[in-house]
C-alpha cells in the first residue's frame, strides 16, 4: 500500500492527486481495513480523547466564510458578543477538566490576530488553562510567527487553523482570504514550535476530488499536522449554505479512514455534525482511526450531543477517555 502511495520519483510530494483519489474509491471495507490496520499500529487502541470548545470572542467577524454562523455578512441567531473575561473562560476550563476533557480550545470570531488587549487576555487563558493541567488549544484566524511565539511562551499546545476544502473550492466558500494564507498562518505555527491542527469541512457542495485535494495538503506538509479535525457542516439558517443536503454518514467514514492513512500519527477528530449521526456512525468513524470528540452540550455556537449521551456511547463500545 505505501508503494502504491508514493511512487518513486513521480512527485516531489509525498503523496500524488492521484494515489490520494484512488485511496478514496477503495471498496469501503477494505479502506476500513487498512486504516484499522494503520491505527493500531499507531495509537493507542481503544482510547478517546475528550476535548472541550469554548467560544471566548462570539460573532461579528469580517471575513465571509459560507459555512460560519459567526460571520457579519450573514444573517443568522449569532450576533456579535463582548468577548469573555479571563475568570469566565477559566470556570468553564475547570468544569470541563471535571467532566473529563483533556483538552480545552478556545476560538475567537476573529479574522486574524491584532496585538493589544484583547490579544493579551488571550495570553492569560492560555496560562490559566495550562496551570489547570489541560491541553490548551486556540482558533483565532491568521497569526504572524511573533505572535505565535507569544503563544508558544504563555504555554499554548496547539493551534488550530483548517484548510476547510480544497485550493480549487477555496474561492467558492471564502473569498477574503486565499488558501495561501491559510497556508502562511500553519507555518507560522509550527515554526514557532506550536503542534498543528488543521483539518476541513464536508458538505458543503464539495466534489469528493476537493475532499482528497484538502487531505492531500494536509498530508504533504512537513511534519504532518498532530491533529486532523473532520468536520461535517453545521447548517446554519442565514448562512449560504443553509439549504443544502445533510452528508452520507458514509463519506464521513471515508475521509476519517483516509486521514488516518495518509496521516498516520495525527489524532483525527470527529468534530462538529455529530448530533445529526447515529450512534452507529459515530462508531463506525471511531473504527476507521477517529480518536477524539468535541465533548460538551455546545461546540462554538452551535449545540453538540449532551455529555452523558458521549459518556454512554463510548462505554458501549468499550472505549475509554483518555486520562
Ligand atoms: N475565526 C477563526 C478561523 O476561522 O480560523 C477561528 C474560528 S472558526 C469558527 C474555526 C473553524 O470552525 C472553521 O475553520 C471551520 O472549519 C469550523 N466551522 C465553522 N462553522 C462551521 C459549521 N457551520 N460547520 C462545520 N464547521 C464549522
Ligand atoms: C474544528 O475543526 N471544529 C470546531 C473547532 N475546530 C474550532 C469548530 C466547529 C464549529 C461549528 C459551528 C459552531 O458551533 O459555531
Ligand atoms: Fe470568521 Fe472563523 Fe467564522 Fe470565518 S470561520 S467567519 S474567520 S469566525
Amino acid at each position: 500500500m505505501t508503494a502504491m502511495l508514493s511512487p518513486p520519483g513521480a512527485s516531489p510530494e509525498r503523496y500524488s492527486r492521484k494515489a490520494v483519489r484512488a485511496l478514496y474509491d477503495r471498496p469501503l471495507f477494505a479502506l476500513i481495513d487498512e486504516a484499522r490496520a494503520v491505527h493500531r499500529a499507531t495509537q493507542p487502541e481503544q482510547e478517546v480523547q475528550l476535548c472541550t470548545l469554548l467560544s471566548v470572542k462570539t460573532g461579528g467577524c469580517p471575513e465571509d466564510c459560507a459555512y460560519c454562523p459567526q460571520s457579519s455578512h450573514y444573517e443568522t441567531e449569532v450576533g456579535p458578543e463582548k468577548m469573555l473575561s479571563v475568570d469566565d473562560v477559566l470556570s468553564a476550563a475547570r468544569r470541563a477538566r471535571e467532566q473529563g476533557s483533556t483538552r480545552f480550545c478556545m476560538g475567537a470570531a476573529w479574522r486574524e490576530v491584532k496585538d493589544g488587549p484583547a490579544f493579551d487576555r488571550v495570553l492569560d487563558m492560555v496560562r490559566g488553562v495550562k496551570e489547570l493541567g489541560l491541553e490548551a488549544c486556540v482558533t483565532l484566524g491568521m497569526v504572524s510567527e511573533p505572535q505565535a511565539r507569544q503563544l508558544k511562551e504563555a504555554g499554548l499546545d496547539a493551534y488550530n487553523h483548517n484548510l476547510d476544502t480544497s485550493r480549487e473550492n477555496y474561492r467558492s466558500i471564502i473569498s477574503t482570504r486565499s488558501f495561501d494564507d491559510r497556508l502562511r498562518t500553519l507555518e507560522a505555527v509550527r515554526s514557532a514550535g506550536i503542534t498543528v491542527c488543521s483539518g476541513g469541512i464536508i458538505g458543503m457542495g464539495e466534489s469528493s476530488d476537493d475532499r482528497c485535494e484538502m487531505l492531500r495538503t494536509l498530508a504533504n506538509l512537513d511534519p504532518q499536522p498532530e491533529s486532523v479535525p473532520i468536520n461535517a457542516l453545521v447548517r446554519v439558517p442565514g448562512t449560504p449554505l443553509e439549504n443544502l443536503p445533510p452528508i452520507d454518514p458514509l463519506d464521513l467514514v471515508r475521509m476519517v479512514a483516509c486521514a488516518r492513512i495518509l496521516i498516520p500519527g495525527a489524532r483525527v477528530r470527529l468534530s462538529a455534525g455529530r448530533t445529526e449521526l447515529t450512534r452507529e456512525a459515530q462508531v463506525l468513524a471511531m473504527y476507521a482511526g477517529a480518536n477524539s470528540i468535541f465533548y460538551g452540550d455546545m461546540l462554538l455556537t452551535t449545540p453538540n450531543p449532551e455529555a452523558d449521551e458521549d459518556r454512554a456511547l463510548l462505554r458501549d463500545a468499550g472505549l475509554t477517555a483518555m486520562g
